[in-house]
């Protein structure tokens, strides 16, 4: 063998064959230029401790998926493991139950995975079970988890691991490599939130599924649904048929609207649930109204039904404090949507409710929230609920920012010191609908310009100054769409941002770092291109070319 023949062999087990021959002219490789595996770090969300080491494994013809027998759960995962890769790899990937001593990937559940011990601020003790470990050598790829959430978590690094091709529908050329070692991970807080506001612009249900199956890639365990706003009521309530049927009938800009069916809305829960999302709806109250007060005249004090509502003001509408149909209705409203949803909470708005005076506000919300506890949810209301008294065990989302006032601050915290507990979803941070630059096409820009860097470089555990760190239940990422249309829309705002308070979320305070965070996201990109999600190719980051 020449010198320089055994040059190219060598050079092809790091990865830059298809560069080194094809310049040479020689030959056209089976195998593509990305031959090395990613560093098993290279990850979003950040995993909590990495031990690279020792072989990598290759998924080939031969790999089969093993799961635990007589667990349905496990093999459902496995077979969604195996349903992304087969089209790529063009492999059969079977999914055997037992034999999880033997070579593949192998999903294990195990009472004791999922404790990392070395998380340092993860604090709740993986009480969800969404701690994971996933090893590494040259004989199997095994991912154990203490249950099922864990495992697709695990699932999901495993994807983050292999090349952005594995992503892709139609065949791939290989190898697909994953690198030896072990990671072991779980998440810094138990909510990690994306919010849909499919009330200014009703988005169908295939195109909320989408946006589920991309939050799932970055371990968001819930979907805030913004179910209701002044522009349109979007879920069908058998008890207030005009809801929907009326107050659905448009959107912002006088299009024609929708609404979700029950079963539509079960269908989505349920699709949730199998990415281990749980669905938090929200009915918006006293305030953002004027679809249902457009749909019931006797929901207004007047007694006259309003017309419906097509532009972008808000803080006009209320609903009429005083009147028992009021009550009658938050009962209905709130009794049928907990009945539809399994998951803990229930999100009753209470923002903006410029329309409403502050005694009527208290005294709404007095009375609107014993009536969520009776139905066995646990109320989340935006921040400003902590201007009545929020109920024992409610979650207040902050949206506030820089120029939030500090009576308003104050307020939030007063009720986080008295046991409220934080969702942060700072407007200047965390709002995906603000423009990245001053000439995003889409957005609004009333809170800044939200960068990327921005969006990732602050600390949910310290934002609220004088907050127990203890009450932040986590972080969520809003989206709301007055000026957003369709999918590829919604993900151009979203992306990369999404990522990034996905990573504050999951990820120990000590990994934070945007020198290596924008070296990780910059390899999500080609992982979006494969998977046909728009986004911003923001100059902060070094994507790769196209
Ligand atoms: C404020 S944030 C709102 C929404 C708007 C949004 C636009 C919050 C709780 N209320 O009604 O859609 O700004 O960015």
């Amino acid at each position: 063998m020449s010198p320089g023949c055994r040059n190219v062999r060598r050079l092809a087990t790091t990865g830059l064959a298809l560069l080194l021959l094809t310049a040479a002219g020689t030959a056209v490789p089976a195998r593509s230029a990305e031959a090395a595996p990613a560093p098993l770090d290279r990850i979003v969300p950040a995993p909590a401790s990495v031990r690279p080491g020792g072989e990598p494994y290759e998924i080939t013809s031969r790999t089969v998926v093993r799961v635990p027998p007589g667990n349905p759960e496990a093999a459902r995962i496995g077979g969604y493991l195996a349903g992304l890769l087969r089209p790529s790899t063009g492999y059969r990937l079977p999914v055997l139950p037992g034999g999880t001593d033997g070579p593949g990937i192998r999903l294990v559940l195990d009472e004791d995975t999922g404790d990392t011990g070395d998380t340092g601020d993860a604090g709740k003790g993986d009480e969800g079970g969404e701690g994971y470990r996933l090893s590494v050598t040259a004989h199997a790829v095994t991912i154990s988890a203490r249950e099922g959430a864990g495992l697709f978590h695990g699932v999901q690094t495993l994807r983050q691991l292999l090349p952005a091709r594995a992503e892709r529908t139609e065949r791939q050329p290989g190898p697909w490599t994953v690198a030896g070692g072990v990671v072991t991970d779980a998440p810094r807080y138990g909510y990690r939130g994306a919010m849909l506001d499919v009330a200014r612009h009703f988005f169908t249900v295939d195109q909320v599924k989408r946006y589920i199956d991309q939050l799932a890639l970055y371990k968001y365990n819930a979907l805030h649904l913004h179910l209701s706003d002044d522009q349109g009521w979007r879920i069908a309530v058998r008890s207030w048929p005009r809801l929907a049927g009326h107050g659905g009938s448009t959107q912002v800009g006088g299009g024609a609207g929708g609404f979700y069916s029950q079963d539509d809305y079960r269908e989505i829960v349920r699709h949730a649930a199998s990415r281990y999302l749980t669905v938090v709806p929200e009915i918006d109250m006293p305030g953002h109204t004027n679809a249902a007060l457009a749909s019931y005249a006797r929901l207004n004090c007047d007694g006259v039904a309003r017309p419906l509502y097509t532009g972008t003001e808000v803080g006009f509408s209320s609903l009429c404090v005083a009147k028992q149909d009021t009550y009658d209705f938050v009962e209905d409203v709130i009794g049928e949507l907990a009945a539809l949803t399994p998951g803990p909470y229930l999100h009753i708005g209470g923002d903006e409710a410029h329309s409403t005076g502050h005694a009527d506000y208290a005294a709404f919300m007095e009375r609107v929230q014993p009536v969520v506890a009776r139905h066995g949810k646990t109320v989340i209301g935006w921040h400003q609920l902590a201007g009545a008294r929020p109920a024992p065990g409610a979650l207040l989302q902050y949206w506030g920012y820089g120029r939030t006032g500090a009576a308003e601050r104050d307020q939030v915290v007063s009720a986080a010191r008295a046991g409220a507990g934080l969702i942060l979803s700072p407007a200047d941070r965390a709002y995906l609908d603000m423009k990245y630059t001053k000439d995003t096409p889409l957005g609004l820009q009333w809170a800044g310009l939200v960068e990327v860097r921005q969006s990732y470089d602050w600390d949910p555990g310290g934002y609220l100054e004088g907050a127990p760190a203890e009450a932040v239940a986590g972080v969520e990422a809003p989206l709301w769409t007055e000026t957003i249309t369709t999918s590829a829309q919604l993900e151009y705002m979203a992306f990369p941002r999404l990522a990034g308070i996905a990573e504050l979320g999951w990820s120990p305070r000590a990994t934070h770092d945007w020198a290596s965070y924008r070296v990780r996201l910059a390899a999500q990109g080609p992982r979006w291109d494969a998977l046909g999600i728009a986004h911003y190719r923001s100059p902060q980051v070094a994507w790769p070319a196209p």
